[in-house]
């Protein structure tokens, strides 16, 4: 559309490349999907950034353990990342991999600007590393099991480390980093992540070793090739290398940075509410617009995670809903934030409640009679009554205020809520005025009522592209509309479906799932 919003850049965090990727990776990643389309189809120009994490140790000991080398490794589960976003219709712009050539020139020049700009000095570290989350934690932070080892928050467990390291100047970036929240209240969200970051904050920084010796499975520091750079260090760069970085005048960086969301897990809010932040700033860069921290999916209220071993595969979702109906109830179910505990009954209830018997009904339900008893074609506008207007009203007018509202700040649960109710309105509208019974007693009125309901369908394809991109698709070609009409700046009165277009005989688009055989089915 030529009514550009703007630019807008989003990014979800890149996957270690330790396994195969479980259903919180999906999670993020499609509900980043889902604004990124949403942008789109808003008229915004939109950079959507995906990819993998593919240095340090954690990954160079599950190479070690599979006895192949990191790269092989590293190529093997990468693909794996991208094979899903293909399958879950994911729209990326781009897929980083940490290990290519332009991402290693990006992280050696951050590097070198910190250094430029003396944030870097060289010491020793000594002191305690979790290995599976990659971080580093001060010995309070710990407690001890029963067999004497050092266990992160996270669960995991920690080793004591002492050697040579880089050190950044964490600690000088304690007050610009408290005064940058207070300044933008909307920088960490949710709040409740933004009070944990402002009181680990406020606790005291000590300065960030950023680099290692003890293997060399990194991106080597500039000038001294006996470290490779600390891997979150390394990571985090990811968001301006797919920009272009070190060019700043490269048109994706002009264009995009800062970003507007960077999309994390709450595991990982530290790492970029911290020191992405720091690092931003002592490099003399602009600081990303948001960080938004979501929820854990958990499985009977323990996280789902590749260690504990307790993972969904999205192949299993996919099969059972579908990708369409998959999408949707992960961002319908849990409010987005939230913890929320997976349940293949809730998915069922959910998916047939919302999609089959609502959205698919009221479309089955008004283009059969459509085909049927208007010669398969639409029929004309006829005279709107007050119940007509006030449905329209809902659906044309007010639902995308609504969705954009939300959606601003990430509450895909309430965007899709207003959508539901819209969709409620339209079914209750088509019992009430029950256009069956007014066949033998008011054609005319019949048509009015299935004109309005045709129209209000394609008000609510239009809307819901974001969310079931495939489903929405074949609804709209159902509806006949043209590929050229389908964003949201179509959803007025100027681009009303119109009287005498010929449809086909409709096919549902969103199948009931049989709970028994979703329970047959249920897998780890
Ligand atoms: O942390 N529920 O990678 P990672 C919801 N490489 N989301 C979940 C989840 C769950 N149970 N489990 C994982 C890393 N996720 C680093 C990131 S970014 C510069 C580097 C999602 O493979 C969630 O987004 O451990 C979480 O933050 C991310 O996967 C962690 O993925």
């Amino acid at each position: 559309m030529s009514d550009n919003k703007g630019s807008y850049y989003i990014t979800t965090p890149i996957y270690y490349v330790n396994d195969k990727p479980h259903l919180g990776h999906t999670y993020t990643t499609v509900a980043c999907d889902v604004l990124a389309r949403f942008k789109r189809l808003d008229g915004f120009d939109v950079m959507f950034l995906t990819g993998t994490d593919e240095h340090g140790q954690k990954i160079k000991q599950a190479a070690d353990a599979k006895g192949v080398s990191p790269q092989e490794h590293t190529d093997f589960f990468a693909k794996n990342f991208l094979d899903l976003a293909d399958v879950m219709n994911i729209s990326n712009d781009d897929f980083i991999r940490t290990t290519e050539e332009r991402h290693k020139k990006a992280a050696q020049a951050l590097w070198s600007k910190l250094q430029d700009n003396g944030q870097i000095y060289k010491d020793s570290y000594s002191g305690w590393y979790a290995v599976r989350d990659e971080a580093y934690y001060a010995e309070d932070e710990l407690t001890t099991n029963e067999d004497g080892k050092k266990i992160a928050p996270s669960g995991a467990e920690c080793e004591w480390m002492e050697e040579e390291s880089y050190f950044f100047k964490l600690s000088a970036w304690e007050e610009p980093l408290l005064k940058y929240y207070e300044d933008h209240p909307d920088f960490i969200m949710p709040q409740s992540r933004k009070n944990e970051v402002v009181s680990f904050v406020k606790g005291g920084l000590r300065d960030l070793s950023i680099s290692r010796t003890a293997f060399d499975w990194g991106v080597k520091v500039p000038s001294d090739e006996k470290h490779v750079m600390y891997v979150w260090i390394d990571a985090l760069t990811n968001y301006i290398t797919a920009l272009g970085y070190p060019d700043i005048n490269a048109e994706k960086f002009k264009e995009f940075w800062p970003a507007d969301v960077h999309m994390v897990g709450k595991d990982i809010i530290r790492f970029h509410a911290v020191y992405w932040p720091a690092f931003l700033m002592a490099a003399d860069l602009p600081l990303p617009k948001r960080i938004f921290a979501h929820g854990w999916w958990t499985i009977e209220g323990e996280k789902m995670s590749k260690s504990v071993g307790n993972v969904i595969s999205p192949y299993d979702l996919i099969e059972k809903y579908g990708v369409d109906a998959s999408r949707y109830f992960m961002l319908r179910e849990v409010p987005f934030g939230n913890d929320g505990d997976f349940s293949e009954e809730q998915a069922v209830t959910r998916i047939n409640a919302e999609l089959a018997n609502g959205l698919g009904n009221l479309a089955q339900r008004s283009l059969s009679m459509i085909h049927k008893n208007c010669e398969g074609v639409f029929p004309e506008q006829g005279a709107l009554t007050a119940e007509d207007s006030a449905l329209i009203a809902l659906i044309r007018d007010d639902l995308m205020g609504h969705m954009r509202r939300e959606l601003d700040v990430q509450k895909f649960h309430e965007a899709l809520r207003y959508f539901k109710m819209a969709v409620d309105a339209a079914n209750g509208y088509i019992d009430e005025q029950a256009p069956w019974a007014l066949k033998k007693n008011d054609p005319p009125r019949m048509q009015a009522v299935l004109y309005v309901l045709a129209e209000c369908i394609r008000c609510l394809g239009l809307a819901i592209q974001p969310f079931v991109p495939s489903a929405a698709e074949k609804l709209l070609d159902q509806l006949k509309i043209p590929a050229d009409q389908r964003s949201f700046a179509h959803i007025t009165a100027d681009y009303a479906i119109k009287g005498g277009v010929e449809i086909d005989k409709p096919e549902g688009v969103f199948p009931r799932i049989e709970r028994s055989e979703a329970k047959e089915g249920q897998a780890a």
